[in-house]
Formats: C-alpha cells, structure tokens, sequence
C-alpha cells in the first residue's frame, strides 16, 4: 500500500512536506516505515529538493511511536524484519543531507519522539493535551541506545537521563524548557513557523551545511552501523519473550480500555 504518507514538493522553493495519514494514530508498521524511507530516497535524489518538513495529517496525534502490533505474537523473522526498517527509518532520516524540520502538531511518544529528534529543528504546537518523549520504560521495555544518543545529542546528558529512567511523556512547555523542542506556536501558526524557519536553514550553502550535520552527527550513526546486526538480534531475543509479549499486550489492553 502506497498511501500512508502524503509527500509534495514545492519546486520553487525546494522544500517537501511529508504529511503522515495512517489512521487511526500514524503507527510505525512495517509498511509505514518501508513507505517513508522511499518517499525519503527519492527526495534525497531529487535535485529540485533542499529541504523536508515533517508534520501529520492526523488532527492530535503526530505519531504514536512504533506499532505495537508489529511486535506481538509474531515471527522472530517478522521481529528482525520490522526492527532492519525501524533502524533503516532512523539511518536515513538522521543521516540526511536535507534540512529537515519536524512540524509536531500532536502527541508524539517513543518512535514518534525520534521522528521528530532526527530531524534539525523541532517546532510543537502548544496544546494542554499533547505529549512528547521517550516512554519505552512505561512500557517495560528499554529504549535503545541509538534512541538514547539521539535524544542526548538533543537534551544533553542528565535531562536525557532522568527523562529516559522515568519514561516521561512531557508537556508542551516542559519540552520546550528542557530543549526537546525548540520552538512552540499555535496550531494556526505552525506551518508559517515552519516555512520562515526552513528559509532561514537554506539560506546557507548546502555543502558547508551538510558537512557540518554529518560531523555533528557520524559518531552517534556510526556506532548505530557498526552495532546494526546485533542490536537485531537483541530485538528479536528481547521481544521474543514471554515476558515482554505480556508486557506489550497488557499496555495494549490499557489503551484499548482507557476510552471505555
Ligand atoms: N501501536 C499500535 N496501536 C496503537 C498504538 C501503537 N503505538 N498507539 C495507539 N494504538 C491504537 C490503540 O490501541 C487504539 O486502538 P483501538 O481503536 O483498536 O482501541 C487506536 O490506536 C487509537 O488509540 P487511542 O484511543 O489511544 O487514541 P488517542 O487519540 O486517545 O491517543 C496516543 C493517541 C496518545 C498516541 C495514544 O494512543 C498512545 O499513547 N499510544 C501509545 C503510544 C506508545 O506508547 N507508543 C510506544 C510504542 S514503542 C516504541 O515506539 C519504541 C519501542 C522501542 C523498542 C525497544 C524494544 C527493545
């Protein structure tokens, strides 16, 4: 299926939106993520396009993080598949050579918090009932250590630290205090923010820029790479267990209930 995400590309300025539409909470399944990373690569061969803005088309919900689905009751050859595109997802995204700007008009926890985190600069719209951050150990699961760099390189250490041990989901302001987010606006604003700021990034040569993002960026990428393959197979030793398949369906449950 090739209708998850809507990619359109405005060639007088450059600059793509990706507006993710997979009702009803922009989950990342398998199909989501292998969507996103060739609506990715072609715009990263595009030479018409500079820039990328990320945003949902789904009214409160950025992304709901991975699809929890994807990692109940299945294969451990589906568990190794799913997990190559969720690391695929973050290579390209974090690795890109576009400017990448994270619009976040809606809740945004676990996968959907690194979304946003491995784009240049984050904007969220302030609204009382949205929340951001890594809540892997809400779940009683740990986020992984590439999840973890790239929130530090974000937040810086301690911030990182206590907000990762506790599993937070932060409010708008308190993502904005702790440097989660950069920058908060209204919802009628934030595509105007988001377009201002995207000029503001390209104004700059594309070289210099690139280079600059692939040396702030290759440690934290390159340890990613070198570790690739085992950090598969403890997905697949870690999910496969009993005891975090009760986990995951249990905090399905808990979802499921909540709105009765
Ligand atoms: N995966 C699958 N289904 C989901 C997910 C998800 N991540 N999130 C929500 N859903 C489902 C719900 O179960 C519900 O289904 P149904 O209608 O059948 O009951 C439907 O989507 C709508 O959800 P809500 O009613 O909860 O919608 P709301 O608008 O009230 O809330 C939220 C939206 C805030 C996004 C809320 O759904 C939520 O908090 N979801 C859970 C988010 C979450 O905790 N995600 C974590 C996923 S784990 C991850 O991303 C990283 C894992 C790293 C792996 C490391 C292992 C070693």
């Amino acid at each position: 299926s090739n209708n998850k995400i809507l990619v359109e590309l405005d060639t007088s300025s450059g600059v793509a939106t990706m507006k993710f539409k997979s009702p009803p909470v922009n989950s990342l399944s398998l199909d989501f993520l292998t969507e996103f990373c060739i609506s990715l690569e072609k715009l990263e061969n595009d030479r018409a396009c500079r820039g990328l803005i990320i945003t949902s088309a789904i009214p409160r919900v950025f992304s709901s993080g991975l699809d929890i689905t994807e990692m109940c009751g299945k294969s451990t050859e589906h568990y190794a598949e799913f997990w190559r595109a969720v690391q695929e997802m973050w290579i390209r995204l974090y690795g890109s050579n576009l400017v990448t700007v994270a619009a976040i008009n809606g809740s945004s926890p676990a996968g959907g918090c690194l979304i946003a985190l491995s784009c240049d600069y984050r904007i969220m719209v302030e609204n009382p009932k949205y929340v951001i951050g890594l809540n892997e150990a809400q779940l009683g699961i740990v986020a992984p250590f590439w999840f973890k760099d790239t929130f530090v390189n974000a937040v810086g250490h301690r911030a990182a630290e206590r907000s990762l041990q506790l599993g937070l989901l932060h409010s708008v302001p308190e993502a904005h205090r702790m440097g989660l987010v950069d920058e908060v606006v209204p919802e009628e604003k934030l595509q105007e923010k988001a377009v201002a700021v995207m000029a503001q990034w390209l104004a700059l040569p594309d070289h210099a820029r690139q280079l600059t993002k692939s040396m702030m960026r290759k440690a934290v990428l390159d340890h990613m790479l070198a570790h690739r393959e085992e950090d598969i197979q403890n997905f697949v030793k870690f999910t496969s267990k009993d005891s975090i398949q009760k986990s995951l369906s249990t905090y399905m449950e808990m979802l499921r209930k909540k709105k009765r």
